[in-house]
């Protein structure tokens, strides 16, 4: 059994690596069909991929094509595995409503989606506004819905700033007490968090269910 994982954890990562998306279709669909935890599968399998690749391509070993084809792998796989932990969060009560994006000038967003899937399944109703998201509609959707929770992604450092301007912009507007925000993110971290004036940090998608409950005061 051991050994059956590894190997599942293997080839999702090796898809990603090879560019693979029909390959990493099959492991997600190989890694459902044999109970694997979806969760799991994605840290440990793919993002891990996903990761070697961008090392690869901050050295200049690779360039953007093949960039742009690991994250299609990488998507490919994910979806296959993100419907899973839907499926196994079906019918749970709702806890709270999050608003979430990634900043503008960002089209990172599989990341994001994770975190998506992940509230979701915890029991969240999600308002995803997808990536490249203006400032001002951040604090338009925050108005109309009154989320618990404002999420804000960012995988560039030039980027990143966006999420404290926001954070600006939500203060200017009398809105920041009524609202906890939470932002993550590979060019984002703990002390930018706190930099900014985001409520939390957090590093993976658990992480970040754990901190948005711990924000609204629900106890695991
Ligand atoms: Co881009 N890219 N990319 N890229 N890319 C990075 C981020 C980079 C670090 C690669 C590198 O050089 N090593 C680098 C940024 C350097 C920097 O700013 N310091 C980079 C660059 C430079 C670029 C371009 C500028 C390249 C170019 O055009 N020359 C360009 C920018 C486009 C733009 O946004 N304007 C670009 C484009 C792309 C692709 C389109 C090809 C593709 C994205 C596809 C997509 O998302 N639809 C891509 C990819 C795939 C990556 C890497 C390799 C992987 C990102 C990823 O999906 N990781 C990335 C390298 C890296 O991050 N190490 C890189 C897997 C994912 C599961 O992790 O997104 O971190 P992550 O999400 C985690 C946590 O961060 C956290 O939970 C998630 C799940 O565990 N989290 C949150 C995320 N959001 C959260 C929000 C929360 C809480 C937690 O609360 C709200």
């Amino acid at each position: 059994m051991e050994k059956d994982h590894s190997r599942i954890l293997q080839n999702l990562r090796k898809a990603v690596e090879e560019f693979d998306a029909e390959k990493a279709r099959e492991a997600a669909i190989e890694a459902v069909k044999s109970g694997f935890d979806p969760v799991k599968a994605i840290e440990e399998g793919l993002a891990k991929g996903i990761k070697t690749i961008g090392d690869l391509f901050e050295k200049g070993e690779i360039f953007l094509p093949e960039l742009i084809m690991a994250a299609e792998a990488m998507k490919a796989g994910t979806q296959i595995l993100m419907d899973e932990v839907r499926k196994r969060g079906l019918n749970v009560k709702k806890l709270g409503k999050v608003v979430i994006g990634t900043v503008h000038g960002d089209i990172h967003d599989i990341g994001k989606n994770i975190v998506i899937s992940m509230l979701e399944a915890s029991g969240f109703k999600v308002i995803d506004l997808g990536v490249d998201v203006p400032a001002e509609e951040f604090i338009k959707k925050v108005k109309e819905v009154q989320p618990d929770v404002l999420g804000m992604s960012a995988l560039l450092t030039t980027t990143a700033p966006e999420q404290g301007r926001i954070i600006k912009m939500l203060k200017d507007a009398g809105m920041r007490d009524k609202v906890n925000v939470i932002i993550g993110g590979a060019a984002t971290s703990e002390s930018w968090a706190n930099e900014i004036g985001a409520d939390a940090y957090a590093a993976d998608a658990v992480e970040a269910v754990k901190k948005i409950k711990a924000l609204i005061g629900i106890k695991e």
